[in-house]
């Protein structure tokens, strides 16, 4: 949907930002929120923004979002101070004269943020670097927030990362059949009953207090990694706005169901979907090497487990979209959260036939990672 020039001339008044637009390029590839890159121009200083409106059927309490978001960047933009950082490895959000971060222009909830210069990102990569450099941004963004109140924090989506709550509602839905769609799919339904049980394991040990809550990012694909774009290196983590305590394994998992699929999470023809070890290993090296002082054994046990639970939870997700008439993820065409669901139903068959594999790897990895951690101090 194209923003009339009114409306973005508009926010750029609201938010104080000099000059005149010079072009402006809707960024496709989120499911959820619209966002904008906007080039502006005052005399000869050009500075590109990215706008973003917030969907607020996803996103109930936008504010909450933005007060989050204001509390974590300025955490780690504390951080990143203390330790010489560039100001780059962190978000900077547009402030109004007001104080707020945000604006409501009727129904639209709009927010503005610095283009974070010379950087990249990838919907896919088979580059072990570059995924190295994206499992040791996760891993730090995760170690910077390690000392945040997570009091502080606000719930953005309720069980969110809830796999337990997402079959109750998958369930909820099959029952009501509210546009006549489950018989059409039957044989995707008896395949996530039959995953059900391993994919609550995780909310088990949760429940059982075998897991501890940490602040996680809980949206990990690697198009939310900003990489310098001369050397390769993690620039950033964007995309806060599901950021609340969660564990280890859902930032580990969907990172994982992302970035080690060989096919998009909408492939078509499933025989081209499944996971790469070498990807697996490679994002593992960076994001174990970053976080193997302080994990639990059970959160290293489990890592595995949540590439399972996360491409099961998601294709609970999607299939409850294509059930309740696609509501809240955006489609390309008519079936696409049909394609979805049947696209992360084989990663999930893939993922958990190598389960042992990748726990194998895991240990290795985290073992050479103590190692050199030890040897380091
Ligand atoms: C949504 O919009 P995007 O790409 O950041 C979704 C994630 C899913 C992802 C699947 C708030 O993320 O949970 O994993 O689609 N975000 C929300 O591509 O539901
Ligand atoms: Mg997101």
């Amino acid at each position: 949907m194209n923003i009339p020039t009114q409306t973005l001339n508009h926010i750029c008044e609201v938010f104080g930002l000099p000059g005149e637009i010079v072009s402006t390029e809707i960024i496709g590839n989120g499911n959820i929120n619209r966002t904008y890159d906007v080039l502006m121009e005052d005399g000869d200083i050009r500075t590109r923004y990215i706008f973003q409106s917030i969907n607020t059927f996803v996103f109930k309490q936008p504010v909450g979002i933005m007060q989050n978001i204001a509390r974590i960047t300025a955490h780690c933009g504390e951080k990143l101070r203390a330790m010489g950082e560039s100001r780059d490895r962190v978000m900077h959000f547009m402030v109004r004269d007001n104080g707020d971060n945000y604006y409501i222009d009727g129904d639209a909830f709009w927010r503005v943020c610095e283009f974070v210069p010379n950087t990249v990102a990838y919907n896919a990569s088979e580059d072990p670097a570059i995924l190295r450099a994206a499992g040791r941004a996760f891993g730090q963004f995760q170690t910077m927030l390690a000392d945040f109140d997570a009091t502080l924090l606000h719930e953005t989506i309720p069980n969110f990362h809830n796999t337990k709550q997402r079959y109750l509602t998958l369930d909820e839905h099959i029952k009501a059949d509210p546009v006549g769609r489950v018989a059409s799919v039957r044989a995707e339904i008896d395949t996530l009953a039959d995953m059900r049980e391993d994919a609550l394991r995780l909310c088990d040990m949760l429940e059982r207090g075998e897991l501890p809550l940490r602040v996680t990012h809980n949206d990990t694909k690697i198009n939310n990694v900003l990489f310098d774009a001369d050397t390769g290196r993690e620039k950033t983590v964007i995309d806060l706005d599901t950021v609340m305590p969660g564990l280890v394994a859902y930032d580990f998992g969907d990172a994982i169901r992302f970035a080690g699929n060989r096919s998009a999470e909408d492939e078509k023809d499933l025989s081209l979907t499944g996971l790469d070890m070498e990807r697996f290993t490679a994002f593992t090296e960076g994001f174990v090497g970053e976080l193997a002082a302080t994990l639990t054994e059970n959160e290293r046990r489990t890592l595995a487990l949540g590439v399972f639970v996360m491409t099961v939870e998601l294709a609970v997700r999607f299939l409850d979209d294509y059930i309740c008439g696609d509501q809240y993820f955006k489609l390309l065409y008519p079936e696409h959260n049909l394609v979805r669901t049947r696209c992360q139903i084989r990663l999930a068959q893939d993922v958990w036939s190598r389960l042992d594999q990748m726990n194998d790897v895991v240990e290795t990895i985290y073992k050479d990672a103590l190692k050199a951690h030890s040897c380091a101090q």
